[in-house]
């Protein structure tokens, strides 16, 4: 560190870099180690300067024209950000205001987003063009709503008195959306500098591994892309069977890993699975409880992030983080950012106008 940074040595408020960024925008910021302190310059009155999470040395605001000196290149690729963002259901306005929020960059950082992109919000279809439009930047997992809509696009569901999909299922364009939507996956795993990150929209079985969850997720996927679609989609509803056997097969089999992957919040410490409570973890009924406290889950030493589950709400625990905080009910589209290790966690949100009411 430059000894000659008076006031970069006595920052201590930590404050993201992204929401810095939003706040002056005519300004970068750098990390290089030892940059001349004729080219720091204090372009706010409040003088946030900082130690950002997850970085080993202070960063120095710059003004733009500064920046070039330090080498531009080198501290775009060290400051690359990871998030994970929770169900989204069509709040394409809150979503932007998220992404503008975290000073989202398609070229440079990485959004995990958990499913349940569709559906109650007043905009679908703009939130899967934009996932669309941000290439590998934006990565996408199914929730029941968007099987629900791939559902309803091939008669396999009558709409639901709440189901806001018309106007996605009517665009001009709904075909290409539809089919960007099916070869999304059930479950992701992500290497974040050699931890593991494992995602899904709901959650887990007790009894699978974490390559069980996503070798279950890929044989969705398979018929996801497959002829077969239709004919899984008309098989796809039902609460049975409503526990695990590695010798299910067929329409039985797929229906149970969609349910855990995309519906699961309680089960039994055997892994029998219950749809009927949807009530907060506290609440849980008896003989019951949330997924992630099943004794013994083969998934316990990775990370697991999911959504699906407002009224648990933002849940941020060393094994699992729980992202659904609501948007659509009125409350937040709720993203987390990772810094050097997946317990490094910084979490970002934005408000939201109810688009329906729960119930
Ligand atoms: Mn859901």
């Amino acid at each position: 560190m430059h000894t000659a940074c008076k006031f970069v040595q006595r920052c201590s408020r930590r404050i993201h870099r992204h929401q810095a960024r939003a706040l002056h925008n005519n300004h970068a910021y750098g990390f290089a180690e030892g940059a001349p302190c004729d080219n720091l310059q204090h372009p706010c009155d409040a003088g946030e300067y900082k130690h950002f999470p997850g970085f080993k040395i202070p960063a120095f605001c710059l003004a733009r024209n500064a920046i070039s000196g330090i080498g531009s290149d080198s501290i775009y690729k060290e400051t690359m950000a990871l998030y994970c963002i929770g169900d989204v259901q069509g709040c394409d306005g809150a979503l932007e205001r998220l992404l503008d929020t975290i000073g989202f960059s398609a070229s440079r950082d990485t959004v995990y987003l958990l499913g349940d992109l569709v559906n109650r919000g007043p905009d679908s279809a703009a939130v899967l063009r934009r996932c669309m439009a941000a290439g590998d930047a934006i990565r996408c997992l199914l929730g029941n709503h968007d099987l629900h809509l791939l559902a309803a696009a091939h008669g396999a569901r009558a709409p639901s008195r709440r189901d806001t999909l018309g106007t996605l299922l009517n665009a001009p364009d709904a075909p290409a959306l539809l089919a960007w939507l099916q070869a999304q996956p059930l479950a992701r795993l992500h290497d974040h500098h050699g931890q593991q990150l494992l995602m899904v929209h709901a959650g887990v079985l007790p009894a699978w591994s974490t390559s069980d969850v996503l070798g279950r997720a890929d044989e969705v996927q398979a018929v996801l892309r497959s002829d077969a679609l239709p004919g899984f989609l008309h098989a796809m509803y039902g609460n049975t069977p409503d526990r695990w056997r590695d010798d299910l097969a067929g329409a039985d089999r797929l229906r149970v890993i969609v349910n855990a992957l995309t519906r699961l919040r309680f089960c039994t410490p055997g892994g029998v699975m219950d749809f009927e409570s949807s009530e907060a973890a506290s609440a849980a009924p008896p003989g019951l409880l949330p997924w992630f406290d099943a004794p013994g889950r083969r998934t316990a030493g990775t990370v697991v992030a999911f959504g699906h589950w407002s009224t648990l709400g933002w849940l941020n625990r060393s094994d699992v983080i729980g992202l659904d905080t609501g948007c659509v009910w009125g409350g937040c589209l709720t993203a987390v950012r990772f810094g050097t290790t997946l317990a490094d966690r910084e979490r970002l949100q934005v408000h939201c106008e109810q688009s329906q009411k729960p119930g």
